[in-house]
């Protein structure tokens, strides 16, 4: 099984979590675009009555092209599930998460969700957060190297994310840029990201300690649920 059917798989998994009547907060990313798709596809045969709750321009094109009713976070009085993706799951369900830029609302929506479900392929478990990609951090425009340099402290190196296809950094929904910060290890990911969003300017990082409740991951052998 190639990955894009690892991320179908857990895609249709995350299914069975979702009940008529729920407020859903939707993730970004290729893999949560395929579980938005087949929601979307209950709603349209009326099979499934939800309201979405987007967590980035993105999530919410997606779910308006989808057919499923979208609501913002303060119109509904609660998150009943948040499904999202992620780039990193440690053993102990610690996140890196934000390639797609959209860490903050992410957060947001995840931290008030009833569950928060994880969405992954096996390529994204790691043994310790940031071996294999680094911390996005969402951060103010005018501090982006005042934070950059601040983070030589954590013994890290920090990049100002630019667009692939324009010149200039990326900008994110809430029109701030993007640091990807690269550390040495990262032994204790709840403490770090406490300590990263004390540094003034910072709006939000891409470490999600102790907020996952249940992952989804897809390998050749099945959908293996870790919780
Ligand atoms: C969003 O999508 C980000 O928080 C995360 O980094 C990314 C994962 O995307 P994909 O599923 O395409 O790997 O959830």
């Amino acid at each position: 099984m190639n990955v894009e059917e690892l991320k179908k798989a857990v895609a249709r998994e995350a299914l069975s979590f979702v009940e008529d009547d729920m407020v859903v907060g939707l993730g970004t990313g290729s893999t949560t675009s395929y579980f938005i798709r087949l929601l979307g596809k209950k709603v349209m045969e009326e099979e499934l009555e939800v309201y979405g709750v987007p967590t980035s321009h993105q999530s919410r094109i997606l779910a308006i092209e989808s057919g499923i009713p979208i609501a913002s976070l303060d119109e509904v009085d609660a998150i009943d599930i948040a499904v999202d993706g992620a780039d990193e799951v440690d053993p102990d369900l610690n996140l890196i998460k934000g390639r797609g830029a959209a860490l903050t609302m992410e957060k947001i929506i995840e931290y008030r969700a009833g569950t928060f479900l994880v969405l992954v392929d096996e390529g994204k478990l790691v043994e310790r957060l940031g071996q294999k990609m680094p911390v996005p951090i969402e951060v103010i425009p005018a501090a982006w190297r005042a934070i950059a340099e601040e983070l030589e402290v954590f013994n890290a190196t920090a990049e100002l994310r630019f667009a692939a296809k324009k010149d200039g950094p990326v900008v994110t929904d809430n029109g701030n840029f993007i640091l990807d910060a690269r550390f040495e290890r990262i032994d204790d990911p709840l403490d770090m990201e406490i300590e990263l969003n004390t540094i003034p300017g910072v709006v939000e990082n891409g470490i999600f300690a102790d907020i996952a409740d249940v992952v989804l991951v897809g390998t050749p052998e099945g959908v293996k649920r870790l919780e």
